[in-house]
């Protein structure tokens, strides 16, 4: 048995292709150890999911729980990742205790700071020097008849509207190393848009310590539009902040489509646009790489994204770079180069040609490029075994008949029969390409 002969590459590494231009991150908990070394070949970030919020870390009064936020920040760390906070002061995901008496009377203002400034000395101290960029304070503005305001949160009632301000100025005395930033979701939608802009421009001229907004991203096929993302990043970086894409994933249900539609594997034509999507949102990531500090994925694989289980939803979705199997999909090619087709891509370093026996037995599996017939035998290419080729779409082999390409040539793409004698007898040389 002839070992087939290969010239592929591996699959190449995501923070490798942006290490000039952003970080690029990842979020999970403890489940992470499912596919660790996955996770530190692509990514240079790690947001814990759940593990340092509120309720993970402080579930009840001044008893504080550091177990999972601990081995997912000793994780980042022992991979070069840097280590993102997430998050400090939200509505969500925080016990009822902090801002009510047990007999369901609301704290003042005075014991709403003091829980908060409590919080953040004990969170932020904990992994001050450790914490690359703190997510402070998330989604605090909503809609409410049509306008854009502060939300409607406990602590806006308990603290008031300073309530931001003083989670920022903790923020930075305890951890005066880390980036703070201000994080919500629909922070491509215009309204919302405006108003965090102006949210953070009033921080600004206070002289509130913020560094950058991080736009969430749970994205669809269908929203926000490509020119909608542009204009929320030159908006908000206009401050001079930072901006970070910190909770990536492209759902492929449009937000009010309840349907389960793609219970099983995504077909086909589905994971192609949503690649051609990914390659659309990183072309823009790209043009704005002087202002975008970082891109994070919500999440490890399909199997683990939060969408599967969205409430009112709970079925399947499939918004990652990573199947099911842990697989690259087409979006995870798409991004390895967005200004060219995913399956270019994946043609370049997987192979473009695959040449069989009649019996469907590997050959010898290549690249696109040119290549002299007699230096592949000699590299252990048994030419003479070939029955047909294989190729990648959008991609041609041609034979030629003179080593120089010269001479008669033979062209084939797509499935062909190929006479793997004639081949050996006739040609000289082989040049296999993408064509667009
Ligand atoms: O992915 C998180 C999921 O596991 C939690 O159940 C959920 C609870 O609110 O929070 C998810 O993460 C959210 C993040 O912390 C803030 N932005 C929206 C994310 C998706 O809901």
């Amino acid at each position: 048995m002839t070992m087939p002969f290969r010239n592929t590459l591996e699959v190449p590494s995501l923070k490798e292709i942006y290490k000039d231009r952003f970080l690029v991150g990842f979020a999970a908990g403890l489940y992470y150890t499912e596919v660790e070394e996955l996770m530190a070949r692509h990514y240079n970030a790690l947001t814990p999911e759940n593990e340092m919020k509120w309720s993970s870390v402080q579930p009840a009064p001044g008893r504080f729980s550091f177990g999972a936020a601990d081995q997912l920040a000793r994780f980042a760390e022992e991979n070069g990742m840097k280590l993102i906070g997430h998050t400090l002061v939200w509505h969500s995901q925080t016990p009822r205790w902090v801002w009510e008496h047990p007999d369901g009377k609301a704290r003042s203002r005075e014991e709403g700071l003091a829980l908060m400034e409590e919080h953040i000395r004990t969170v932020a101290g904990r992994y001050a020097g450790r914490i690359y960029q703190w997510d402070v304070v998330n989604e605090a503005v909503e809609e409410y008849n049509g306008v854009w305001q502060l939300r409607d949160s406990p602590w806006l009632r308990v603290v008031g509207e300073d309530y931001l301000e003083h989670a920022f100025r903790l923020a930075h005395e305890v951890d005066p190393e880390a980036l703070l930033f201000y994080n919500d979701y629909n922070t491509a939608d215009p309204g919302k848009r405006d108003r965090i802009y102006q949210l953070a421009k009033e921080l600004l001229e206070k002289g509130v310590p913020i560094h950058g907004i991080g736009m969430q991203g749970h994205w669809s096929l269908y929203h926000p539009s490509a020119e909608q993302i542009r204009q929320a990043i030159e908006k908000y970086s206009s401050l001079g902040l930072k901006v970070s894409i910190t909770e990536l994933d492209v759902s492929v249900y449009a937000w009010n489509d309840r349907s389960n539609r793609y219970p099983g594997e995504l077909p086909e034509e589905l994971l192609y646009r949503q690649a051609e999507r990914y390659a659309e949102i990183f072309r823009i990531f790209d043009e704005y790489h002087h202002v975008i500090d970082r891109v994070t994925f919500w999440g490890t694989t399909d199997a683990r994204s939060w969408l599967n289980h969205f409430p009112q939803r709970n079925r399947p979705d499939h918004p990652l770079l990573f199947d099911r199997k842990n697989q690259p999909k087409p979006a995870f090619w798409a991004i390895v180069d967005p200004y060219r087709p995913w399956y270019a891509n994946r043609a370049q370093y997987l192979g473009a040609a695959v040449f069989e026996t009649a019996e469907g037995e590997e050959v010898g599996t290549i690249i696109p490029g040119d290549y002299q017939l007699d230096e592949l035998k000699d590299q252990g290419f048994a030419l003479d075994r070939v029955a047909r080729v294989r190729l990648e779409r959008g991609h041609v082999v041609t034979f030629f008949e003179s080593p120089d390409g010269g001479g008669r040539m033979w062209s084939y793409s797509g499935e062909a029969d190929l006479d793997g004698a004639r081949l050996v007898r006739e040609a000289r040389a082989m040049k296999v390409e993408f064509v667009e």
